[in-house]
């Protein structure tokens, strides 16, 4: 078969050649019913027979790749999609350098190769869970439409995982897809593994953010991940990270709307004052200070999980040739890091100060500093709508150490300026960092649905361009209730 494009004529869509892999086809088709049920009991509330314009995959080619069409949600062709394999590629780092890529598990990395794909696995679920409910308050059909693709696409993602568990592990790696079907994003007996997964998504302003922030720290795991030694994980992730980008696109033009609109209707207004919150709130949109606060809340949650500053783990993994770092083979050193270091943020006698590490240890706290530097240019684009309205107002980055639950800074207290304060002080000013009840009333009372053809909620601007060049009064989203 053309690895390029995938086969359609098997139940699960794939560019693996499944027909011919009959033991691993049986695993995923035996696989296939709990995904439908949990999609039916977590997937979006509702819309489930509506029709929906989504893009799916048809071929692993950058050139073109996906088709649009209407689409019922439970009807969407999940399947199995893998970059194109690199011709005698080496594993890129590691104590294994230059060696031919693993078509095979190595034995030796088992363990650590099979968390890593778990703890991956459990997080595509994890949001569409955390996202299940925001449809019914979407402010477009249009928003409506992302939110559904970003689903469906974290769903694929999800498959993709439960693959190479499959296909590379055996038994134990049957059972772990199974449990990926069985945990539940914030539940009391049986959470989602990481931090950031168990928190609600309860509004929209909370999607774009999540979308912006927490979907790019999935972008730099995946693009570490996709440097793995181990080919199969690589190529899974090489191809996840076209369908990402996306979603990151969600996030960062949905803020970008709400901004537009908060600066237009403040304008509008003669609201000189972006701090004026009671004024701009009476106008229906969403001030510029909470919108700082939700963008402390994501941004912290989102560090914590690039995990400690300092960690064996990651050393491990690198050494082993498993998770390599963001554009590993563009960088220019020897790819082994037995002799330099990296500076790593720590606290030392009550003060945040760069403390150099090894830097075989310090992956972590790289790949955080890499998403950091990611993060800015997004603050860029939504200062330059701020300043080109006229408003005196900076969205900024919290300083690493503030609100903190994982590594060096999970003991303190610090402000988003990074000066370190105690628990009395933090209790009594939390609410002015990070949103409050009311904030999330006052979110709230504006997620009434629009659901009518190119009409957009009072709180967000119009997209600039529609999705596959369709006009903005495209009917993104056919309702079926
Ligand atoms: N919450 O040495 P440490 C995405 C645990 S997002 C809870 O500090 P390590 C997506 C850790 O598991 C990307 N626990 O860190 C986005 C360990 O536990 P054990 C998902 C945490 O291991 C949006 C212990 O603390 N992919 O794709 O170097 C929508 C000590 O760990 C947390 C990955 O993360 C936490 N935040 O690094 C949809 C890639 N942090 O084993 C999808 C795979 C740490 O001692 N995962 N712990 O019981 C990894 O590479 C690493 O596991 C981590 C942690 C980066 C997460």
């Amino acid at each position: 078969m053309n690895i390029m494009n995938v086969d359609y004529s098997t139940k699960i869509p794939n560019n693996v050649n499944l027909s011919e892999d009959r033991q691993v086809l049986k695993a995923l088709e035996g696989w296939h019913p709990g995904y439908i049920d949990w999609w039916n009991d977590m997937g979006p509330d509702g819309f489930q027979q509506s029709l929906v314009y989504l893009r799916t995959a048809y071929s692993v080619d950058p050139r073109g790749w996906a088709k649009f069409d209407y689409v019922k949600m439970p009807d969407y062709r999940w399947g199995i999609l893998l970059a194109p394999q690199e011709e005698n590629r080496v594993i890129p780092f590691g104590e294994n350098y230059g060696k031919p890529a693993w078509q095979e598990v190595p034995g030796e990395h088992r363990a650590t190769l099979r968390r890593l794909i778990v703890i991956q696995g459990d997080t595509e679920p994890a949001s569409v869970e955390q996202q299940r409910h925001l449809g019914k308050t979407a402010p477009s059909l249009y928003d409506l439409r992302n939110l559904f693709q970003v689903n469906v696409e974290e769903g694929r993602h999800l498959w993709a995982m439960v693959y190479l568990l499959q296909k590379y592990f055996g038994r134990d790696g049957r059972e772990e897809a199974d449990e990926l079907l069985r945990r539940r994003s914030g539940d009391a007996d049986s959470p989602r593994m990481l931090g950031a997964f168990n928190e609600a998504t309860p509004d929209w302003l909370s999607f774009f953010m999540f979308t912006y922030f927490t979907d790019r720290d999935g972008k730099m795991q995946l693009h570490s991940l996709a440097q793995s030694g181990f080919d199969p994980l690589s190529r899974t992730c090489r191809f996840m990270l076209t369908e990402e980008a996306h979603h990151m696109f969600v996030g960062e033009t949905g803020i970008s709307r709400v901004i537009q609109r908060t600066c237009e209707a403040m304008k509008a207004a003669g609201i000189s004052d972006p701090a004026d919150i009671a004024k701009v709130r009476a106008l229906g949109v969403i001030d510029l200070p909470t919108i700082q606060k939700k963008l402390n809340l994501h941004y912290s949650l989102s560090l914590d999980l690039f995990g400690s500053e300092v960690s064996t783990n990651a050393a491990n993994a690198f050494n082993a040739g498993i998770k390599g770092r963001y554009h590993e083979t563009q960088i220019n050193d020897d790819h082994r890091l037995q002799n330099s270091t990296y500076p790593v943020l720590k606290l030392v006698n009550g003060e945040i100060k760069r403390v150099d590490e090894p830097a075989l240890t310090a992956l972590n706290m790289r790949l955080r500093d890499d998403y950091t530097q990611d993060c800015v240019k997004g603050l860029l684009r939504w200062n330059k709508i701020v300043s080109t309205a006229g408003y005196d107002f900076e969205l900024a980055l919290p300083n690493v150490a503030f609100h903190r639950e994982i590594g060096e800074f999970k003991d303190v207290h610090a402000t988003p300026d990074g000066m370190l304060i105690d628990d009395a002080t933090w209790n009594k000013r939390k609410g002015d960092w990070l949103p409050s009840v009311d904030d999330g009333d006052f979110i709230g009372s504006l997620m009434t649905p629009v659901t009518e053809i190119g009409s957009y909620a009072t709180w967000i601007s119009p997209p600039k361009v529609g999705i596959d060049n369709k006009p903005g009064d495209f009917e993104y989203v056919k309702i079926e209730t």
